[in-house]
């Protein structure tokens, strides 16, 4: 049954990649490596849908800021994402815990981090930006800032996602997977049910018709962590990093190889320098395999950008990481990024 059950998950994973590739070949090479403005990039192949919110206030002349919170409010709302927002896999007490960050084009910048029963983590994350002097709040205390802003409180734990749940408690073992993202996503998609493979993170980072930046990143994190576990995903500086003079930066995967290399940072420092997009998210990656070559082969850390201009990069540690771009030129490209294995 195991086996049966993964030979699905393996065959729904070839063929995403397959129409990820073709939709990729069929994009105007210009979409990748031409800057153009305005422009949003989104992680994952969800992105494309969460684009698509974005685009409609990036269209408008509207502000990067609004678009990319527009923009990470979609996958936070889909059911069939069990790792943003509601309907996210729970940790492995059974609770949705939710991690998000948003940034400007003035460096501002706010976070919540393991936040319960708020389905729009994104949102609170601006609100701290914009009515608090702080930057990050956590757990009740978010919970508690979130209410009194008029978020409601709900259940974020669906019974699909209890389901699964109970299914990993009978062997409770944690292990993150590779592209868990690609493989549930698209499993759910088709009808199978997902499974513990999956973890995820839509990071997005939009460049308005003014050239200014901004960024937004939001997830659940990983599936069946401890209770309190906090990915890089709220961090700024690690899933997320706007520096409106170079670029901004984003990351999924698995959040504490980010952390301890401050990634988004990292990539947008290297922009700074003047590497490409595509290059300092390159670099990025080499840095954390770099502190451990032996364990690589079972992580995953994919990390996007959009420099000043525009241009568009992507680098992964394995093959999987896609990204969604969208502009007046091409509406729903998604491209699968390259890989250092
Ligand atoms: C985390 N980076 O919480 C997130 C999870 C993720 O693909 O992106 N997984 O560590």
């Amino acid at each position: 049954m195991a086996d049966r059950r993964r030979f699905l998950q393996d065959s729904v994973l070839a063929s995403s990649l397959l129409l990820a590739a073709n939709r990729a070949m069929s994009a105007p090479a210009a979409s990748r490596e031409s800057g153009t403005k305005p422009r949003v990039v989104s992680t994952w192949d969800f992105g494309v849908a969460a684009n698509q919110a974005a685009w409609e206030v990036l269209a408008k002349n509207g502000r990067a800021l609004d678009a990319v919170e527009a923009g990470a409010r979609v996958p936070e709302a889909d059911l069939r994402n069990h790792s943003v927002g509601r309907a996210g896999y729970p940790d492995r007490d059974g609770k949705v815990t939710l991690d998000a960050s948003i940034m400007d084009e003035h460096g501002n910048c706010g976070a919540v981090a393991a936040i319960e029963h708020i389905a729009h983590p994104i949102s609170v994350a601006r609100r701290v930006m914009e009515k608090t002097p702080h930057v990050l709040l956590v757990g009740d205390g978010a919970l508690q800032f979130a209410i009194e802003q008029g978020f409601p409180k709900e259940e974020l734990l669906t019974p699909e996602s209890e389901k699964a749940w109970h299914e990993w408690l009978k062997t409770a073992n944690y292990k993150p997977v590779v592209n868990g993202e690609v493989k549930s996503y698209e499993a759910a998609r088709d009808g199978v049910r997902g499974d513990a493979r999956n973890h995820d993170t839509i990071g997005m980072l939009a460049l308005d018709a003014q050239g200014n930046l901004s960024g937004a990143c939001t997830t659940s994190g990983m599936a069946w962590k401890l209770h309190g576990r906090v990915g890089d995903s709220p961090i700024v500086g690690a899933g997320l990093y706007v520096d409106n003079e170079v670029g901004a930066a984003t990351s999924t995967g698995v959040g504490e190889e980010v952390i301890r290399n401050c990634g988004s940072f990292l990539v947008v420092e290297l922009m700074r320098q003047g590497h490409s997009p595509q290059d300092a998210c390159r670099e990025a990656v080499t840095r954390i395999i770099k502190r451990k070559p032996s364990a690589m082969k079972d992580i995953q850390v994919g990390f996007l950008a959009i420099n000043k201009r525009g241009e568009v990069g992507a680098w992964a540690i394995q093959k999987g990481f896609s990204y969604a771009v969208c502009d007046a030129g091409r509406k729903d490209a998604l491209i699968p990024a390259q890989s250092s294995y």
